[in-house]
């Protein structure tokens, strides 16, 4: 009966070697799995942010100069940016209004309203004339019939950016 008793301990403490053995490396697996497991969750919120920007824009003019009633804008194009009068997205008629958005923390609705929601992200949007130059787009020297949009949300897990061109037609 005592030898079964110390037989019992010795397995206790074999199990105690033994958990204590494999219960690091499982928790470190444990551990970048629900890391991995955030990480995707803040970069999806980051691309949503992303994508719900460039939709907006993609509702707007082409150009300051562009038909209400749509069509070609005439030249010579606008300056990138806002314009007298446009301070707050609500009030932004032309994609190139947008480029006004810098790290913006937290990002603004479409009433240009904080979303505290999202006080860990920062988003920015850059719009600049592009020449297609050998199938690739460059920055154009001055205007040019095309807009290159890009909307960048920043997070704790890394960044997200989305690229579109817009053309004038
Ligand atoms: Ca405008
Ligand atoms: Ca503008």
């Amino acid at each position: 009966m005592r030898e079964n008793k110390r037989f019992t301990l010795v397995e206790l403490i074999l199990i105690i070697v033994v958990v204590g053995i494999a219960l690091p490396p499982l928790a470190f697996v444990f551990y970048e799995g629900l890391q991995k497991s955030t990480d995707t969750y803040l970069t999806s919120t980051a691309a949503q942010l992303a994508n719900s920007m460039m939709e907006e824009i993609r509702t707007r003019k082409w150009d300051e100069k562009t038909p209400d009633e749509g069509g070609k804008a005439a030249e010579p194009y606008s300056v990138i940016g806002t314009d007298p009068s446009e301070t707050t997205r609500p009030t932004y008629n032309d994609i190139d209004d947008y480029d006004h958005i810098s790290n913006q923390s937290p990002p603004h609705d479409a009433l240009d309203q904080p979303i505290p929601e999202f006080s860990g992200y920062t988003r920015s949007v850059d719009v600049e004339y592009v020449d297609c130059v050998g199938g690739v787009f460059v920055t154009a020297g001055g205007t040019s019939d095309h807009k290159q949009v890009t909307v960048t949300v920043s997070c704790a897990a890394g960044s997200v950016g989305l690229v579109s061109i817009f053309s004038n037609y």
